[in-house]
């Protein structure tokens, strides 16, 4: 769906919005771009529950979130707006476990969102019209040629019910889970033989946006479950917790060269410097360890 978000993106930025899940400051696939910062952390755990502490190690990309008595909220109040919080750090493969409960509303999109310089992306889009199935999808290098990438999995009232929804990435292969169970796993060779396997540093972001807004494109609309009606909202989304796995702990990630390869990204500050080709043969069933030791490929 990223022409879709592409597509709202521009709409939004026309209309002086920051609609910053689908967007890149710079693209090292064309040019040299600054180093991305990572964290050092092996694990991360934010509990978002009573606490601006918590909300103020995130960056706000768009909107004012609040805390509540369940976790941060992110409201639409009124068109043309869309919150959105971010990892201020970016990872390079890890897990990523997000509990939270979506927004209803017709055409109320809730997104987890990996995303990075070159527009690689990972998404869960649970949509608001649609109570027992949401969306999985991903884009290698921002390319929305295919139409195999997305797909709908089963999940139980995620509007009115918190779920655990984890993502586990490594070179690989990427599964989507919710409160435990794998619901779909792509290996590195499905994307495209690699081409379009999401593989470079990322940050994670986590924001409500209206698929819906009568001003979007017929099909934008239709893809989003129907017409947003704003005499409806508020419209919120709640972020209980966040908990990272992170496979590389480092101090930066730099792109060496325009492939978007992973074995391309030098890794600064962390136990290892590159990770090797073979990271991606390592199969599908394999589990990730964290830390990566030296060499650090045993994905
Ligand atoms: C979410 O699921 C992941 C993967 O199964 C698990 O490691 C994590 O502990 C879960 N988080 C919570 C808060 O239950
Ligand atoms: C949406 O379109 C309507 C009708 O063209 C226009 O009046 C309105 O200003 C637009 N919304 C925004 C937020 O610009
Ligand atoms: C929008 O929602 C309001 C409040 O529920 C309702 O009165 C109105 O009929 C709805 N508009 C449309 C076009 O459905
Ligand atoms: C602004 C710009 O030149 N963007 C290009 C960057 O590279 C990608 C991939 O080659 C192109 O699709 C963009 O148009």
């Amino acid at each position: 769906m990223l022409r879709l978000l592409r597509h709202t993106a521009a709409l939004l930025s026309a209309l002086s919005v920051t609609f910053a899940q689908t967007s890149t400051d710079c693209n090292p696939l064309n040019k040299t771009c600054p180093s991305d910062t990572g964290s050092t952390d092996s694990s991360l755990h934010y509990d978002f529950v009573q606490s601006s502490e918590t909300l103020a190690q995130w960056s706000t990309l768009s909107g004012s979130p609040t805390v509540g008595a369940e976790g941060v909220e992110l409201t639409i109040n009124e068109e043309g707006q869309a919150p959105t919080i971010a990892t201020p750090f970016y990872i390079f493969f890890g897990e990523i476990s997000v509990v939270m409960k979506a927004s209803a509303g017709t055409g109320i999109i809730s997104s987890i969102v990996l995303e990075s310089d070159d527009l690689d992306e990972v998404d869960w889009e649970i949509l608001g019209s649609y109570t027992t199935e949401l969306q999985t999808d991903y884009f290698g290098k921002g390319d929305s040629s295919t139409s195999d990438r997305w797909t709908w999995e089963p999940v139980d009232d995620p509007q009115s019910t918190f779920h655990n929804y984890t993502l586990t990435w490594t070179p690989a292969a990427l599964t989507w889970s919710i409160d435990g169970t794998v619901q779909r796993t792509l290996t590195y060779s499905d994307a495209a033989d690699g081409t379009r396997y999401p593989q470079t540093p990322s940050r994670i972001k986590v924001g409500i946006w209206a698929g819906g807004d009568p001003n979007n494109s017929a099909g934008t609309i239709s893809w989003a479950g129907g017409e947003t009606n704003y005499s409806q909202a508020p419209f919120t989304m709640v972020v209980q917790t966040v908990d990272i796995v992170n496979y590389y702990p480092a101090e930066s990630y730099t792109y060496s060269d325009e492939s978007g390869d992973f074995e391309s990204i030098v890794i600064e500050g962390g136990s290892v410097t590159s990770l090797s080709a073979s990271a991606a043969d390592s199969g599908s069933g394999s589990t990730a360890t964290a830390g990566g030791g030296a060499g650090g490929v045993e994905l």
